[in-house]
């Protein structure tokens, strides 16, 4: 087995002295880095399915726990900005290999130093653009969100050939107990235990600065964090506004919900509020990876439904006034419909909608990414 220890390199490659640019370190860091990784994949991809399901699954996702969305989207943020200050102090204790002599000594070599570098690039990318993407700021020309979720196969592509081709490494060095036999010198002890220890330091740092966006009892602490649950109008964070979306108080004005399904129907504003009003309390839990609690009240949309005359378990369209925009149409599948606690909201924490948050009607719906949870509703269809 080689030794992570690079050789004594020639000019021009630079000589490097440090002795924590070991097998050792790599491994102490990159088994919590590789957790990170893991949790950061399931809770994404747990994500994407809930966003974006195929047609069968559609009608079969949960909508319980409440919470459940908000619980997985925080995880994902958290362990996602955990994981850079991982990499960071990961890739500082391997980077003497990139100038290894020879730098390729075999076809197996040239293969291992590609999968590194693979996984490097995508870890990198997938960190990068995930926390660009939680600060709303997309300075790239594609699209978001598939190419993230196709990086983050290839990220765990990467990763597994990485443990599995590192895994004697990994296995000599996991346990404190088998120091002894590795001959690491006793005078690294300490130098080793301050930089896990800034490591360390590091990860709770950025944590507990920015987890407080989405989980609420920390938010005194989120100095970092992009989004703040108290900020916005109404006890909200507001992701796109009303003049974003070209929705004014003149477009909801003589508003009518429509309502297509075996017996159609439309309802004014006053009407929709004489029929039974239920209140719930739900997050908004944005795929940017903020999420706050509010109490909403409305009319419960299986109740709708059955009033076209269609089953509460029906699968729905629902588009909303806004004239152009990814999140304008919107499809909910029968177990969302059918849930009572699936509303189509009049209220927010007491008061009418204001415009920025949906006015007149929104939809507000248990353990769904907050971008289904449209605003501005002018009609539902059901299909
Ligand atoms: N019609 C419409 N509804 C929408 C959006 C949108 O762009 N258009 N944004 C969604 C997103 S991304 C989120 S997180 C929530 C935010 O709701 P809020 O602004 O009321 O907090 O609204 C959702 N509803
Ligand atoms: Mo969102």
């Amino acid at each position: 087995m080689e030794g992570m220890k690079p050789r004594i390199a020639l000019p021009p490659f630079p000589r490097f002295r440090g002795r924590l640019h070991d097998a050792r370190t790599a491994t102490s860091i990159g088994r919590w880095l590789g957790l990170a990784i893991t949790v950061c994949f399931l809770t994404g991809v747990t994500s994407h399915y809930l966003q974006r399901p195929p047609d069968w699954l559609a009608d079969l996702l949960p909508s319980r726990p409440t919470w459940g969305y908000r619980f997985s989207q925080g995880l994902h943020v958290a362990s996602g900005i955990a994981a850079i200050p991982l990499l960071m102090a990961k890739l500082w204790a391997v980077y003497p290999r990139l100038f290894v002599t020879p730098p390729l000594r075999s076809v197996r070599h040239a293969l291992e130093r590609l999968s590194v570098a693979v996984l490097v690039g995508a870890g990198v990318f997938q960190l990068f653009t995930g926390l660009l993407n939680i600060v709303e700021w997309y300075p790239w020309p594609f699209s978001f969100v598939p190419v993230h979720f196709a990086v983050a196969w290839l990220l765990a592509g990467a990763l597994l050939l990485h443990i599995v081709v590192k895994w004697p490494e990994i296995r000599s060095h996991w346990g404190l107990r088998s120091a002894g036999t590795l001959e690491l010198p006793a005078e690294d002890a300490a130098d080793r235990r301050s930089l896990l220890t800034a490591v360390g330091a590091g990860v709770a740092a950025v944590t507990l600065t920015t987890v407080g966006q989405s989980f609420t009892p920390l938010k005194r602490l989120d100095l970092l964090a992009p989004r703040h649950p108290d900020h916005g109008t109404q006890g909200l964070p507001i992701n796109r506004t009303a003049y974003a979306a070209g929705v004014s108080a003149e477009s909801a004005r003589g508003w009518r919900l429509t309502v297509a399904g075996p017996k159609p129907y439309g309802l004014s504003l006053a009407e929709l509020e004489a029929l039974p009003q239920y209140e719930v309390r739900l997050p908004i839990a944005c795929v940017e990876g903020w999420s706050v609690e509010a109490r909403w009240s409305g009319v419960r949309i299986r109740d709708l439904l059955e009033r076209a005359g269609a089953s509460p378990r029906s699968r729905v369209r629902v588009v909303s006034l806004e004239r152009r925009g990814a999140y304008r149409v919107m499809e909910m599948g029968a177990t969302y419909a059918e849930d009572p606690m699936t509303l189509l909201a009049l209220r927010l924490n007491g008061e009418v909608l204001s415009l920025d948050h949906g006015f007149p009607a929104r939809i507000i719906a248990p353990n769904r990414p907050g971008v289904w949870q449209t605003k501005w509703v002018g009609g539902l269809e059901v299909l």
